[in-house]
């Protein structure tokens, strides 16, 4: 399953346009590419056909009331878009507005949750009565003007709280990312776009922001046909990289061939980095390293 982000903000803020400029295309799901300058270094020294960024999926949802929302319950993070470029708004402002509708929707999610589980503890369950309970005690410490983040002690696993999800600003305008130049740019090819631009695009940065957020690290795999960037969960093994891959190449799995990314590209090859020593043999429980570059062994 890919990463989740999902885009929030006020209406007209520029959420549209964030997901244009992540996307390169106009839509409410997509895919945005996780820009990474290895990749490109190895795909030149293994002289790949093909070259295939890591990538996460973007939801806009448009609107702030629990209901949209909620349909965001299950992304890994939130981007938050503030107007900054029409002058109206003071983007602060705006972002505690935003927080408190999440709160909202929160305090929402949980009485829902609470409803359904009552009515369910009627039956007797022990396990439904103290998941009601611990919902009650839950909208209490919310309705007290506590946040969900604060709950001390483990959150009913049920529920998919919005507030304690990872979350990013960005103040679309010229004191932020000019979103609207960035949408235009990302729909130009790369080289174009480039000239445009002095060194990495401000969304890069944001995107490279959020894989840090999220803890994530990204491998590769680094064959003529295809070369590409895959993430994985900090801590993350060989066998959950196989995995990343394709569910057979992890069912299939024998072992697998590492080489860092760097000592790759200095050797000039495969073969080369196989010869000067720098490719190792690992198996399922190997830990992944950021910048891993792997070969899994595997039989169907
Ligand atoms: N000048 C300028 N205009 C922008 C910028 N970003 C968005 N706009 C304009 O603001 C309006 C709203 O932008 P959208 O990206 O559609 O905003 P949205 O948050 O998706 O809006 P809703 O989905 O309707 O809530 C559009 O008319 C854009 O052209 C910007 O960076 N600069
Ligand atoms: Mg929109």
């Amino acid at each position: 399953m890919a990463l989740e982000v999902g885009i929030v903000g006020l209406q007209s803020s520029g959420k549209s346009m964030l997901f244009a400029a992540l996307t390169g295309a106009p839509g409410e799901v997509g895919m945005a590419a996780i820009p990474d300058p290895r990749l490109q270094q190895l795909a030149e020294v293994v002289h790949a056909r093909k070259v295939t960024p890591a990538a996460v999926r973007v939801v806009e949802v448009r609107g702030t009331g629990p209901e949209l929302l909620g349909k965001l319950r299950q992304v890994d993070a939130l981007l938050v878009v503030l107007d900054g470029f029409s002058g109206t708004r003071v983007p602060d402002d705006d972002l505690e507005t935003l927080k408190l509708e999440l709160l909202v929707a929160d305090r929402d999610h949980v009485e829902r949750r609470l409803e359904r589980v009552a009515k369910q503890a009627k039956s007797g369950d022990a396990k439904v009565k103290r998941e009601a309970e611990d919902l009650e005690r839950l909208l209490a410490h919310l309705d007290a003007g506590h946040a969900l983040a604060d709950w001390e002690g483990e959150l009913p696993p049920e529920l998919e709280p919005l507030t304690t999800k990872p979350l990013l600003s960005i103040v679309n305008g010229p004191d932020g990312i000019d979103l609207q130049l960035e949408a235009e740019l990302a729909e130009m090819p790369e080289e174009e776009a480039a000239e445009f631009r002095s060194g990495e695009s401000a969304l890069a940065a944001v995107v490279r922001q959020l894989v840090e957020t999220l803890d994530l690290i990204t491998f590769f795999t680094a064959g003529e046909k295809d070369t590409r960037a895959w993430t994985l969960h900090r801590g993350s093994t060989a066998i959950d990289a196989a995995g990343t891959i394709h569910s057979d190449i992890a069912r299939g799995f024998i072992r697998c061939e590492v080489v860092r990314w760097d000592d790759l590209v200095a050797a000039g090859g495969h073969a080369e980095a196989a010869r000067a020593g720098h490719q190792r043999l690992e198996g399922k429980t190997y830990v992944i390293e950021d910048g891993d570059v792997l070969n899994v062994r595997f039989n169907v």
